[in-house]
């Protein structure tokens, strides 16, 4: 059951579960006999979940019941779909992980297990990733005689590159959580179990970001990081200037030069 937020556990299917802690709502991914193969309704439910966040909601992390994330895709839904209604499927999956990405809060994933296809998928969609010891990455599509259409030619370049991507795809090369921290698959690699409470350590952190300086990061730098240098950096300086004028940042300056506020640590 949610608290604090609009969507109630009735309005998502069985396959999601949802709690709060404080400005925290988890969306745990609850089919773990199947892996948690994302169907339809799945997808449609995080759509749902993150349309219908309250304010009181300032960061969402996504975790997942049993051994495994996601295993992508729930390919026994994959019937035969002519070329159209293909292309809508794949713009469904696009538009629900566009609300993931561009919504409102930042969005940590807890990863474990596979983390694979249409699970890879969401957990780029995220912008912090935990993964646990177990993790491991794959885009089987490669050896399923598909190809990506949840996102993953935009997202998992910006991740990990270009050729790393379409070696995945070619030779169903796999990334294990230590050797996909260090190609940028995840942010953190902490131990088996350790995963959420990790993220809610980090969910802590990031709710106590002031709102402006969240949007800015949300909403401002990937199109900073996108655009020709000389539109990002007047791009930067409008948001810095937008950022700093706002009382709630003078009066963490305030704070800080105050001696109120927490010095930088090594
Ligand atoms: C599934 C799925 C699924 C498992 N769709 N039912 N994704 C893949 O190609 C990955 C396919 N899955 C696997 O490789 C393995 O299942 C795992 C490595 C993830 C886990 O292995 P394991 O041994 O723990 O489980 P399992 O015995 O293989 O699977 C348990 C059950 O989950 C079994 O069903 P059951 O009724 O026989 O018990 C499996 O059939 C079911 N299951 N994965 C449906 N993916 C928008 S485009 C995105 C394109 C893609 O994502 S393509 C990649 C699809």
């Amino acid at each position: 059951m949610i608290h604090g937020a609009g969507t109630t556990a009735g309005d998502l299917p069985d396959t999601l579960r949802v709690r709060t802690a404080g400005p925290v709502a988890v969306l745990t991914l609850a089919r773990a006999a199947k892996r948690n193969a994302l169907n339809d309704s799945t997808v449609l439910g995080i759509e749902r979940f993150f349309q219908t966040l309250g304010p009181a909601v300032r960061v969402v992390v996504i975790d997942a019941d049993g051994d495994h994330f996601c295993a992508g895709l729930d390919l026994a839904e994959m019937t035969e779909r002519d070329t159209l209604s293909g292309v809508a499927h794949s713009q469904m999956w696009h538009r629900v992980f566009d609300v993931v990405e561009n919504g409102t809060v930042p969005v940590i994933a807890v990863l474990k297990g596979a983390v694979v296809g249409g699970g890879l998928e969401l957990a780029s969609a995220a912008h912090i990733r935990v993964a646990e010891t177990s993790t491991f990455y794959a885009l089987p599509e490669g050896q399923r005689g598909i190809f990506v259409g949840g996102g993953a030619s935009v997202r998992v370049p910006k991740l990990i590159g270009v050729s790393r991507m379409t070696d995945m795809m070619l030779t169903g090369r796999r990334y294990g959580a230590e050797d996909g921290a260090a190609v940028g698959l995840s942010q953190y690699v902490v131990p088996e179990g350790a995963g959420l409470e990790t993220a809610l350590e980090l969910a802590d952190k990031v709710a106590g970001v002031a709102p402006q300086t969240t949007f800015a990061v949300l909403q401002a730098l990937p199109r900073i990081a996108e655009a020709n240098p000389r539109d990002g950096f007047l791009m930067e300086s409008l948001m810095a200037a937008i950022a700093q004028g706002t009382d709630d940042a003078k009066g963490r300056m305030r704070d800080f030069l105050d001696g109120r506020a927490a010095k930088v640590t090594r």
